[in-house]
């Protein structure tokens, strides 16, 4: 008996229908979706709270314990990192792993079988968040292996964000949601915690051109750079300004979050050079933060930039690599863009 239309389109539906469609080879549809039990773990992991031993910085002897980053990890960033590295490690659709939270990318040893793709992934952004119960998440970046390469070093992760074939994020909120993209729309779908699997619960997120919100963590004004001043000194002027309407601002500072926040209404997200993080380039990660957003964004017919070029452009040069990030709504992440030209020309 074929599935009624009406049914519940599970993920793997979902996968395989993308599969029959000629969008996804079969390793692909895999992979994703050892990524996605990967997530539902942590999704238990994060659930529990306090109650799971969880919450808390990792480390021993009273000494935090620091990442490539210089940032202190929580018990939940390393728990997280090791779902996804024990999920991943066998299941053959991999040639290497590269996580935020490694210095070093991972090939897949030789014992396992290898498989064609390059899995990154920041195991749980926000992860500031946790220990005051407010929504973090897993995003991931799929990149194919180059042609040839069977051990894969840092250096072959290093495609701009054209090239990713999949990219996602799970969010740890009131409820559990993956959202997916491998090129042909963005795609939700909600943790259905009783059957323990993920139902496709919005097709074709689209993002309105427009807006009036903006996500951005203000107490860094008096850090940014010039066009940045003038473009949030125009968006806060309001109505009486030269934008002539009234903003509304919203920063849970759980990057994941805030991009799902616009992914279903609208908005801009703004994590822009300032002169606190000028010397790294910025806050956010390239490979395995901006990256996979953009292409989210971008599927849902929104725009990513750096300020001054697209963000799925950008050359890479390094795996953990930081850029300035405005993405959402079209028209107001031109908007930003045209201050930063401006002021670029003088
Ligand atoms: P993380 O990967 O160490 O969690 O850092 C990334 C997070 C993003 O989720 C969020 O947008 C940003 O850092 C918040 O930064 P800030 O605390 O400076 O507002
Ligand atoms: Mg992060």
């Amino acid at each position: 008996m074929s599935p009624n239309s009406a049914s519940p389109v599970s993920l793997t539906r979902h996968l395989l229908e993308e599969q029959r469609a000629g969008r996804i080879n079969a390793d692909l549809r895999l992979l994703i979706e050892v990524v996605a039990r990967a997530c539902k773990s942590i999704s238990i992991a994060v659930g529990k709270g306090a109650l799971g031993g969880v919450l808390g910085d990792a480390g021993s002897a009273g000494e935090a314990s620091i990442n490539i980053q210089g940032e202190a990890q929580k018990k939940l960033d390393v728990l997280s990192n090791e779902i996804l590295m024990e999920a991943n490690a066998w299941g053959g659709h991999l040639a290497g792993l590269a996580s935020e939270e490694m210095d070093h990318s991972v090939p897949i040893s030789d014992a396992q079988p290898r498989g064609n793709y390059l899995l990154l992934f920041d195991p749980l952004d926000g992860s500031s968040n946790i220990d005051v119960n407010i929504s973090v998440g897993t995003i991931f970046s799929v990149l194919r292996c180059p042609d040839g390469v069977g051990q894969p070093g840092d250096e072959h992760y290093l495609q701009p964000g054209t090239d990713q074939v999949a990219a996602g994020y799970c969010t740890y909120g009131p409820s559990t949601m993956l959202v997916l993209t491998i090129g042909h729309g963005t795609h939700a779908f909600t943790l259905d915690r009783e059957i323990g699997s993920f139902v496709l619960t919005q097709r074709g997120m689209t993002i309105p051109e427009d807006t009036k919100e903006f996500a951005v963590n203000m107490s860094n004004q008096r850090f940014w750079e010039a066009p940045m001043q003038a473009y949030v000194g125009d968006l806060l002027a309001g109505r009486e300004g030269p934008r002539g309407k009234d903003f509304n601002m919203r920063w849970v500072a759980s990057m994941v979050a805030d991009v799902h926040r616009i992914l279903t209404r609208g908005g801009i997200f703004s994590y822009p050079l300032d002169s606190k993080c000028a010397a790294k380039g910025g806050k956010l990660r390239l490979m395995y933060e901006a990256n996979p957003m953009a292409f989210l964004v971008e599927q849902a017919g929104g725009a990513a930039s750096t300020g001054r070029q697209r963000m799925l452009e950008v050359q890479p040069t390094g795996l953990h690599q930081r850029v300035p990030v405005f993405l959402g709504s079209r028209a107001e992440v031109e908007a930003a863009v045209k201050y930063h030209a401006e002021h670029d020309a003088g």
